[in-house]
């Protein structure tokens, strides 16, 4: 995997008034330290480190299952868009600085592109969430734009993907890791470097817009593991090793990658130890199984401690979709110990435990500060709201939607959080009609999300800006206020509920969104508006924000999007 080097970089496109001095300490002296000096308009965190770098979008052909097809992939440089995008690495209170340069040509695709920083909270800067149409009007093809944030208070496992339509689904997906030297779990492990980092991707031969108008149910043709894998039927292309030194201990970063199929995750003859889960520090979980749904993320540590030798990797897609076995080593990857004998490509022989532990989210419980905000109690919170989830054919329509509350979510022409920088600010003001919740600022929110008749679930449900509470997961009937998990990405099921709590600290539109790609093209979101008053002061936006929409407004209808 390719890592963004974190040099200093002259910067472009953005006018020279708009960053402060750059400072610079060694890591350890900006973690955890929180110092914060406020000059002018800025936010220095003192002793942090900016990481200022250059994201290209490319159309490329690549073949990573043995199959060629065009794609959209990010690189750090023009000619080199890689699959996972390159890997972003800091530390907890740095600064990233992100340009991102529109270069895609092919049409067959979408051309124009934002990028979302999965499970950055984004504090004062929604602007930088980089949600097509919520957050900003996407980039268009030869231009760029600067996604420029602070990480003050996160440590973990995270990743970004573009948020423009299905466009993710083609191949704009990458890693982010963010350290934290004071990790409260770092004895229990050795090695946790740009090595460890596992991504889990559905793979497909048809372009996203392919998919979307076959509309059937998505079926991956490969699963890709850190990149590479195999597809049924297909060329005996190399499979991704992951090397390991007998009697050191991983911390793994799972991350799936997923446009939509969920894997069951494995290694033969290895358990895994749960200690973070979605940026959350959790406490110690061991199991051997965990099923990992779209944009989930799992930090385990894996004990290299058996014989010598080649493992299996599984990423077992869920059954029914694509190829659900391990035929000709697909939806695998090898774990390979130094002194394993025989060959470097060789492929494991080894079986799945018998023995399935496997990972039951309502076990998580949160490291630090655990219990939900709010009483304990359902409804104990300051604002409840209930989302039914349905899916159908609305009255006049010709194809089957989701709908939320009744209301399918089609993105706006202009932006939310533009409209809302504009005056508008009750919820009956803000288009889509019935899609945008306005939500207090400083109160304690819990919301049940209804399955109804949403198929093709379990539809797991992401926030941005937030982490929360799950105070009832879809596979338990009880409530749980004490230590229930916190994540960003939680499951609710066709006929389900789940109800999670979180604290309005976050002033700007944040979308809820099921992160089945084609599902969330199909309608299947809302957007909940956080203090809808204070935005416009707590969320400035720089010069190239205000520029993006009236440059994709004059796009010709068949530049679009
Ligand atoms: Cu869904």
């Amino acid at each position: 995997m390719s890592k963004l080097a974190s040099t200093f970089r002259p910067l472009l496109l953005i006018p020279i008034l708009f960053f402060a001095t750059e400072l610079t300490c060694p890591d350890f002296l900006g973690a955890g330290l929180g110092i914060m000096l406020v000059s002018g308009a800025e936010v220095v965190n003192l002793g942090s480190k900016t990481h200022s770098e250059n994201l290209f979008v490319v159309n490329k052909e690549l073949a990573p299952d043995g199959f060629q097809r065009s794609t959209v992939l990010v690189g750090s440089s023009a000619y080199d868009g890689v699959f996972p995008g390159p890997l972003i690495t800091g530390t907890k209170g740095d600064r990233f600085k992100l340009n991102v340069t529109d270069l895609l040509t092919d049409s067959t695709m979408a051309r124009s592109t934002s990028i979302h920083w999965h499970g950055l909270f984004q504090k004062t800067t929604n602007y930088a969430d980089g949600v097509s149409f919520v957050s900003q009007c996407p980039i268009v093809a030869n231009h760029s734009f600067m996604y420029d944030f602070q990480v003050p208070d996160q440590a973990g496992t995270y990743w970004y993907h573009s948020h423009l339509s299905v466009q993710y689904c083609d191949g704009l997906r990458g890693p982010i890791v963010i350290y934290d030297p004071l990790d409260p779990h770092r004895l229990l492990y050795d090695v946790d470097d740009e090595s460890t980092v596992i991504t889990i991707s559905d793979w497909y031969h048809d372009t996203s817009y392919e998919l979307i108008a076959k509309r059937a149910a998505l079926a991956a043709d490969a699963t890709l593991i850190n990149g590479k894998g195999r597809y049924a039927g297909g060329p005996n292309v190399p499979l991704e090793v992951i090397n390991v030194e007998y009697g050191k201990r991983y911390r793994f970063r799972l991350i799936s990658m997923s446009c939509g199929v969920d894997h069951g995750f494995s290694i033969d003859g290895h358990n895994l130890t749960i200690i973070e889960v979605d940026g959350v520090n959790t406490q110690p979980l061991t199991v051997n199984y965990i099923q990992l749904y779209a944009a989930q993320r799992y930090s385990v540590v894996l004990h290299a401690n058996q014989k010598p030798d080649v493992y299996r990797v599984r990423a077992l897609p869920t059954s029914g979709v694509g190829a659900a076995n391990f035929t000709n080593s697909v939806n695998s990857g090898i774990l390979r110990y130094k002194t394993a004998p025989g060959p470097a490509d060789r492929e494991p022989t080894t079986s799945q435990q018998t023995d399935i532990v496997a990972l039951d989210e309502n076990d998580l419980r949160p490291l630090e500060l655990p219990g939900a905000p709010g009483k304990p109690y359902p409804g104990g919170a300051d604002l409840v709201l209930n989302l039914t989830m349905g899916f159908g054919v609305a009255p006049g329509a010709s194809a089957p939607a989701f709908f939320m509350n009744n209301v399918t979510y089609v993105s706006p022409k202009v932006p939310v959080l533009l409209q809302i920088l504009s005056g508008k600010q009750r919820a009956q003001d803000l288009l889509p009609s019935g899609s945008v919740y306005t939500l207090p600022r400083n109160k304690v929110i819990e919301i049940n999300l209804f399955g109804g008749d949403a198929i093709g679930g379990p539809h797991p449900f992401h926030l941005h800006g937030h982490a929360f509470d799950v105070v009832k997961t879809s596979s338990s009937s009880n409530y749980n206020f004490v230590n229930p998990v916190r994540r960003d990405v939680t499951l609710v099921n066709q006929n389900g509920q789940t109800t999670i709590r979180f604290v309005t600290d976050n002033p700007g539109p944040w979308f809820l969104h099921c992160h089945i790609d084609p599902h969330l093209e199909a309608g299947l979101a809302v957007v909940l508006a956080e203090d809808t008053r204070d935005t416009k002061a707590v969320d400035p936006v720089p010069n190239g924000w205000q520029n993006l929409c009236p440059i994709y407004d004059s796009l010709t209808s068949d530049q679009l999007p």
